[in-house]
C-alpha cells in the first residue's frame, strides 16, 4: 500500500536475508500434545503407525491411515450420530500420498462433534514427503542421489528439508539481490509480448544449463513474484520469461507492478548456482538430487525429505448448501506440502494472495493454497497441533466459514504466509467485482496460542497471521516472528458504509523480527475502516522490525478508522516505530495508554520489558507445549491513575512487579498516587523509578503528523520514589508521583526475609 509519510522520510536499507539470516537458525519444532501420557481414551476408531486398513479400527487392532479411519467414520456419520464420535492416533508419521479430504460427508451435527486426536502425549505427523536414501559423495562438497521417479517423469519438487531445516534451492546471489529490469516496458493488454529482463549479476549471465528450470524471483515494494525462463541470451546479458503471461491490471485500483522487478531480484534452480552449504538442485531430467551439506551435516545420518504432496495435505471443504460441522483436528502435525508454481508464474498482490481473473472484468485476489485448507465449514478447529517446511501458505480459512477455532499451533518454515483468514476483498478495483460476504460467514474465528515463525522464504509477501475482513472474532496470544513482510495484518471495510468489521479483539500477541525482506509495512499493520464497532488493538507488544524502507512497528493505512488502540508497546524498531497514513488517524482511532518509542536504540526499562513478553505472546500453559519454558506467572492489575493510565504487572511468586503510568497529555503540576496491590504487608521492597518524556500530540494547524512518543528514558531519582518502603505503606499510602506528564516506570522487589 502507498505510503507518503513512509516514502518520504525513510532511508532505504538493504538487509540480505534468506540465506543470510533466520532460516538455518530455526529450530526443529517437537511438540506433543499438551495433555501427559495416561491411560488411552475411549475411541471410536483408533490409528496407528503398526496397524492395519484390514482391522476393525479397535485399540487393539487398530487401523494404518487416516483415509481408513475416516471412511469407518463416515458410515458413522451416514447411519446418524447419537453421541460425540472420536478418532485416536497413536503417534508416529503417517505418510500421506494426497490430499486427505473431508467434506460434508464427514461432518459432525449441531449436536454431535466429530474429532481426530493424537493419543495424550503422543506425536502424530501427517508427512507429505518422502525420504530421499542413497547419497553418494561427488565433486568437491556436493553429494548426490539418484531418485528414479523424478527421472520417470513423475515426481518433482521444489522444498527440500534436511534434518528438519529448509535447505536452499540453488541460487545466485546467494543473498541479498541482483539487479533485474524489463528491457522494454510491459504492455499489459499484449500478454503473449516476449518479456526481456536484462540482469546484472556477479559472474554475469552465462548460458546456465536446463535454462527452462530456472526461475527468476523478484519483490516489488511489499510483494514480490516468480517466473520460470524460457530462455538464456547471455552476448546481451538477458533472460527472456517464459509464457504465458498474465498480468493484473486493476487490482489495488491500478496496474499492480506489472509482475516483473523493478530491480530487486534473484535466479534460482541451476546446477551452476550451486556453490554454498545448504544449497541443492535436483536435476528432472537426469533424475539426480544434488546437495552441499552445511556443517555437521552427515548424509549418511540425516533425514533428506522432499514433498510428494501438492497444494494442499488436509482439506475441510464443505458446500455453501452443506457446511461441514462440528468437525476438530487435535495435535495433528501437518509436514511437507510441495506448492507447484502455475504456468503463467506466481504474482503476489499482497500477503501473498494471487490473483482470480475473471473475463472481461477486474481481477479478484485470495490467499494462494494452504498446507491445511478449511472452506465452508462451521464450528470446526484445528488445535495443539503443527504446520511446518511446506510451499506456500500454514493454514487458510476461506469462504463460508464461521466458528473456526486455531489454538496452540507450531507454524513454520513456510513458503508463503503462515495463518490467512477473512473475507479477501478490500483491494480497491477488485470490490466492485466481488461479492459482499454471505450472512454468518466470516465471523467468530479464534486465531489464538499459536507460535509462527519463519515465514515467506519463497513467497515474500509472506505474513505471519493475515486477516481480512472478519467480526466477533479474536487472535490473542500468538507469538509471531521473522516473516518477510508483516507480523500480523489486519483488514477492514474498504467502504465505511459496509459496517462488516466489527466486535474483534486482537490483543497480547507478540510481534519481533518481521519485515525481514519487503518494505511498506509493519510488524501490525491496521488498514480501512473498522466501520461496525468494538474494534479493540490491545496490549500488544511489537519490536525489532527490520530496518527496510517504510517498515514500522504499527501501521496505520488507507483510512484506518474505528479501532481502539489500548496498552499497546511498540519499541526499537529501527526504520520508524509507527506510519500513519493521513492527518485523521489520530483523531478517526481512540488511543489510550499506549507507548511508543522512537529510534533504533531506546527502549523501555527491562524490567518492563519482561513483563510485557510475560502478558503477551503465549499463555503459560502453551510455552510449555510450544517453547519448552515454564514461566512465572505475571498478573495484570489496572489501577487508578489520576489523568493518566497505570497498570500493575506482578510476578506473586517472586514478590516482585512493575508499576507502569503513562499520560501523553501536557504537564498538570498535579500529583499523582499509585497504589500497588497484592503486596506482603509485613515485607520490606526495593523501589526503583524511571522516566521517560512523552511529547504529547501537537495542536491542529501544525500541518505535520505527530505520534505521541516517549524519549529520553532513563532513571529518575528525583520523582520521590522512594528507595524502599514496607508492603504496608505501598498498599496503604501507594506512591506519589509529583507530576503527571510523560512515562514512569517503578519496578518492585520484595526483599529477602
Ligand atoms: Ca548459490
Amino acid at each position: 500500500m502507498n505510503t507518503a509519510i513512509g516514502k518520504g522520510a525513510a532511508v532505504l536499507v538493504v538487509v540480505a536475508w534468506g540465506v543470510a539470516t533466520g532460516w538455518a537458525a530455526a529450530p526443529v519444532g517437537s511438540i506433543t500434545s499438551p495433555a501427559g501420557p495416561g491411560p488411552l481414551p475411549e475411541a471410536d476408531f483408533y490409528v496407528a503407525t503398526e496397524g492395519k486398513d484390514t482391522n476393525p479400527g479397535t485399540a487393539a487392532a487398530p487401523f494404518a491411515t487416516l483415509t481408513r479411519a475416516r471412511n469407518a467414520a463416515r458410515e458413522k456419520v451416514a447411519a446418524g450420530l447419537t453421541r460425540n464420535l472420536l478418532v485416536l492416533i497413536r503417534g508416529g508419521t503417517y505418510p500421506q500420498a494426497d490430499t486427505l479430504a473431508f467434506g460434508p460427508e464427514d461432518s459432525g451435527t449441531e449436536e454431535h462433534s466429530v474429532t481426530y486426536a493424537a493419543a495424550p502425549g503422543e506425536t502424530v505427523v501427517l508427512s507429505g514427503g518422502r525420504r530421499i536414501t542413497g547419497w553418494k559423495k561427488g565433486d568437491g562438497e556436493v553429494w548426490t542421489a539418484e531418485i528414479p521417479g523424478v527421472k520417470a517423469g513423475k515426481w518433482y519438487f521444489r522444498q527440500l528439508f534436511v534434518n528438519g531445516q529448509r535447505a536452499i534451492r540453488a541460487r545466485t546471489p546467494n543473498r541479498g539481490w541482483c539487479d533485474g529490469r524489463p528491457v522494454q516496458p510491459i504492455q499489459q493488454d499484449r500478454p503473449q509480448d516476449p518479456v526481456v529482463i536484462r540482469i546484472k549479476v556477479a559472474g554475469g549471465v552465462a548460458a546456465w544449463r536446463n535454462p527452462e528450470d530456472i526461475e527468476l524471483a523478484y519483490v516489488r515494494n511489499n510483494d514480490g513474484g516468480r517466473k520460470a525462463l524460457q530462455s538464456i541470451d547471455a552476448a546481451a546479458q538477458t533472460i527472456t520469461l517464459r509464457p504465458p503471461h498474465r498480468w493484473a491490471p486493476k487490482c489495488f485500483g491500478f496496474d499492480w507492478y506489472n509482475g516483473v522487478p523493478d530491480g530487486r531480484c534473484y535466479l534460482e534452480n541451476a546446477l551452476e548456482f550451486l556453490d554454498s552449504p545448504g544449497e541443492w538442485y535436483l536435476d528432472r531430467t537426469a533424475g539426480v538430487l544434488s546437495y552441499w551439506p552445511r556443517t555437521g551435516e552427515d548424509l549418511s545420518q540425516c533425514a533428506v525429505v522432499a514433498p510428494v504432496v501438492q497444494n494442499t495435505l488436509l482439506a475441510v471443504a464443505g458446500t455453501r448448501q452443506r457446511p461441514v460441522l462440528n468437525l476438530h483436528f487435535r495435535g495433528v502435525h501437518v509436514e511437507h506440502v510441495d506448492w507447484p508454481l502455475p504456468d503463467n508464474g506466481f504474482m503476489g498482490l499482497f500477503s501473498c494472495n494471487v490473483p482470480v481473473f475473471r473475463e472481461g472484468g477486474d481481477p479478484g485476489h485470495r490467499f494462494i493454497e494452504a498446507a491445511v485448507e478449511i472452506a465452508h465449514a462451521r464450528s470446526c478447529s484445528f488445535r495443539d497441533g503443527a504446520i511446518g517446511r511446506v510451499g506456500a501458505m500454514g493454514l487458510v480459512l476461506r469462504e463460508g466459514t464461521a466458528g473456526i477455532a486455531v489454538e496452540g499451533n507450531h507454524i513454520q518454515q513456510t513458503g508463503a504466509g503462515g495463518i490467512g483468514l477473512g473475507h479477501c476483498n478490500v483491494a480497491a478495483g477488485y470490490l466492485k467485482a466481488a461479492p459482499p460476504p454471505e450472512p454468518g460467514e466470516y465471523e467468530r474465528f479464534r486465531v489464538c496460542n499459536n507460535y509462527i515463525h519463519h515465514c515467506g522464504s519463497d513467497y515474500h509477501g509472506g505474513t505471519g497471521i493475515a486477516v481480512y475482513r472478519m467480526k466477533h472474532s479474536t487472535i490473542s496470544h500468538n507469538l509471531v516472528h521473522d516473516t518477510a513482510y508483516f507480523g500480523i495484518c489486519f483488514g477492514g471495510d474498504q467502504d465505511p458504509k459496509w459496517n462488516f468489521v466489527q466486535g474483534n479483539t486482537l490483543e497480547r500477541n507478540h510481534i519481533h523480527h518481521a519485515m525481514q525482506v519487503t518494505q511498506d509495512g509493519a510488524g501490525l499493520y491496521v488498514c480501512f475502516a473498522h466501520a461496525g464497532g468494538k474494534n479493540l488493538i490491545r496490549g500488544n507488544l511489537i519490536h525489532d522490525t527490520s530496518a527496510n524502507n517504510a517498515s514500522a512497528g504499527l501501521y496505520l493505512d488507507s483510512a484506518c478508522a474505528g479501532v481502539t488502540f489500548d496498552h499497546n508497546v511498540i519499541y526499537r524498531n529501527p526504520s520508524m516505530a509507527i506510519i500513519l497514513n493521513r492527518k485523521e488517524d489520530l483523531a478517526k482511532n481512540t488511543w489510550t495508554g499506549n507507548l511508543v518509542l522512537s529510534g533504533r536504540d531506546e527502549a523501555p526499562p527491562e524490567e518492563f520489558v519482561e513483563a510485557m513478553k510475560a502478558h503477551a505472546g503465549l499463555e503459560a500453559a502453551y510455552r510449555k507445549t510450544l517453547q519448552g519454558t515454564d514461566p512465572q506467572p505475571c498478573e495484570l492489575h489496572v489501577l487508578e491513575g489520576g489523568e493518566g493510565s497505570a497498570w500493575q504487572f506482578d510476578f506473586p511468586a517472586q514478590g516482585r512487579g512493575v508499576l507502569y503510568w503513562v499520560n501523553a497529555q501536557p504537564a498538570t503540576g498535579k500529583a499523582v498516587g499509585l497504589k500497588p496491590r497484592n503486596l506482603d504487608p509485613a515485607a520490606r521492597y526495593t523501589l526503583k523509578a524511571y522516566s521517560g518524556q512523552v511529547q504529547p500530540t501537537l495542536a491542529p494547524g501544525d500541518g505535520r503528523l505527530h505520534f505521541p512518543m516517549a524519549r529520553k528514558i532513563g532513571p529518575a531519582p528525583g520523582l520521590g520514589v522512594p528507595e524502599s518502603a514496607t508492603g504496608r505503606d505501598l498498599l496503604d499510602k501507594g506512591v506519589t508521583l509529583k507530576d503527571g506528564a510523560g512515562v514512569i516506570w517503578i519496578s518492585y522487589q520484595r526483599a529477602r526475609q
